[in-house]
């Protein structure tokens, strides 16, 4: 199977020199990297290892999503956050997954005996409840939350997330509103088959800016689960419209 990682990529040049070079060696059928306006040289770096670059136009991490999308060619796509956040060990698992056919494998965090290092005791209560809240819509997960995550090439565009919905929206609310819970519901409401590996979260390498209620991030955590509670209202109050066209329409 065709595997084209993803790694969205905002000033993360100390996660970039660690994974960069064993993920380039390793030989998957691409790599690219979305870049969200570093200035620390990550792109350069990137860059002088013969890497595939995007530099997205709009702001957060779906419009990193959205702008690459046309450019991956793979059969699956696995998201892998160059942060230290994703461990490299569970890629095996996770792409036998994918070729056993699953639709969506999530790496979770927390089934099994898998644990992130990388929580505080505010992300892993946000964590813990919207995933809960995300199971409402039909399938249990673990972990609705993590980036690291394997999917068929074809399965945001099928599941309407690709679809922008103008600048000005995308450019506000847009880029807290994750693709990953939305992801999550509507692949439960198609039934698709999902299923998820264990995975530790180590911490994050570059941990400066670490605070006492949240990790060292690249996002806005309050804001994203504010936002998330906003889509998943929208998505059982607008129960059909975003499967339709896709495919997996009811
Ligand atoms: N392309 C792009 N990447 C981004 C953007 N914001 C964050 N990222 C990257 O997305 C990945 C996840 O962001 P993090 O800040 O680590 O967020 P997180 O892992 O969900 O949260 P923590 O566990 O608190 O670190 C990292 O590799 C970031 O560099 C963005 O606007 N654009
Ligand atoms: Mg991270």
């Amino acid at each position: 199977m065709k595997i084209s990682l993803l790694l969205p990529c905002k000033n993360e040049i100390v996660g970039l020199r660690v994974y960069l070079p064993d993920l380039l060696a390793a030989g998957y059928h691409q790599l690219l990297v979305v870049d969200g306006g570093s200035t620390d040289g990550s792109i350069e770096y990137a860059e002088s290892l013969g890497c595939e670059v995007v530099r997205q136009k709009g702001k957060g991490v779906p419009a990193a999503y959205r702008e690459s999308y046309d450019k991956l060619t793979g059969d699956a796509i696995i998201v892998f956050s160059p942060d230290g956040n994703s461990k490299k060990e569970a890629l095996p698992d996770l792409i036998a997954k994918l070729e056993e056919g699953y639709d969506l494998v999530i790496c979770s965090r927390y089934k099994d005996d898998a644990r992130s290092f990388d929580d505080t005791f505010m992300t892993g209560l946000g964590n813990w409840g919207f995933t809960l809240l995300i199971s409402l819509f039909g399938h249990r997960y673990t972990d609705a939350l993590v980036m690291y995550r394997g999917y068929r090439r074809d399965l945001p565009e099928k599941l309407g997330l690709t679809y922008s919905r103008g600048e000005k929206f995308e450019n506000t609310r847009g880029m807290y509103s994750a693709w990953e819970s939305v992801m999550c519901v509507r692949a439960a409401k198609a039934h698709l088959r999902i299923t998820e590996v264990a995975a530790d979260e180590p911490v994050r390498l570059d941990t400066t800016g670490q605070g006492l209620l949240l990790p060292a991030t690249r996002i806005q955590h309050y804001r994203i689960g504010f936002y998330i509670l906003m889509q998943i209202g929208e998505e059982i109050i607008r129960w059909r419209w975003p499967l339709r066209g896709g495919g997996y329409g009811p």
